[in-house]
């Protein structure tokens, strides 16, 4: 299978996902201003959406949209959902919280020339949508003491809290540092040559 990706995006969250499980995959970058890949493809004519991430799996079948993605990955390694009869409804009401509120509340900063006073409404929406999560944070990880898919996409918003001058409040510092230090997160983050 294959990832399509860009350096610091979205998609990391399924690199990590993807790194947790165990589950193999070639891994391709997408130039998103100019959207072509590394290989010189026109990446609007494998995703006409035009955004990563995108997967194709082994049999040709893609996915779209990290909750979609994610949750395949669930699919795969069970180890990486929530047990119980509701666990598949609390990663997805998760995945949704992550991906509607979260992710989109940091949308602004990545509009070019934005002006000060939006960035500072999106820093207190971005802000507000992460308290949440906060005072919602009762053990390691977002949905209890195990890791689930979730939590590399939550992970990989907060790495662009800090250069957009959103401030994590303590619970979520500490959750970002006990992230950061799995070794399945700092393979995926040397990978793109990241530091966060
Ligand atoms: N709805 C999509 C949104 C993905 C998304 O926002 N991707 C960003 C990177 S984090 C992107 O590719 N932006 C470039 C663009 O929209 O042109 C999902 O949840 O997977």
């Amino acid at each position: 299978m294959k990832l399509y990706y860009a350096i610091g995006a979205c998609s990391l969250a399924d690199r990590i996902a993807l790194a947790e499980a165990g589950i193999p995959c070639d891994f391709e970058r997408v130039d998103l201003h100019a959207r072509i890949t590394e290989t010189g493809a026109d990446y609007a004519a494998i995703n006409p959406k035009g955004y990563v991430p995108t997967v194709v799996l082994d049999g040709g079948d893609m996915i779209t949209e990290n909750i979609a993605i994610l949750s395949w990955i669930a699919e795969q390694s069970p180890k990486l959902r929530p047990e119980g009869p509701l666990g598949w409804f609390r990663l997805l009401e998760a995945l949704a919280y992550i991906s509607t509120e979260v992710h989109k509340s940091f949308h602004t900063f990545f509009i070019p020339d934005v002006t000060e006073a939006e960035k500072e409404k999106a820093r207190a929406l971005a802000t507000l949508r992460l308290d949440y999560l906060a005072a919602s944070l009762k053990d390691d990880y977002l949905l209890g003491s195990k890791l689930t898919v979730a939590d590399p996409y939550l992970f990989v918003i907060m790495t662009w809290a800090k250069p957009n001058g959103v401030i994590l409040s303590p619970p979520l510092t500490a959750y970002f540092e006990r992230m950061k230090a799995r070794p399945a997160v700092a393979a995926a983050l040397a990978s793109e040559g990241l530091q966060v």
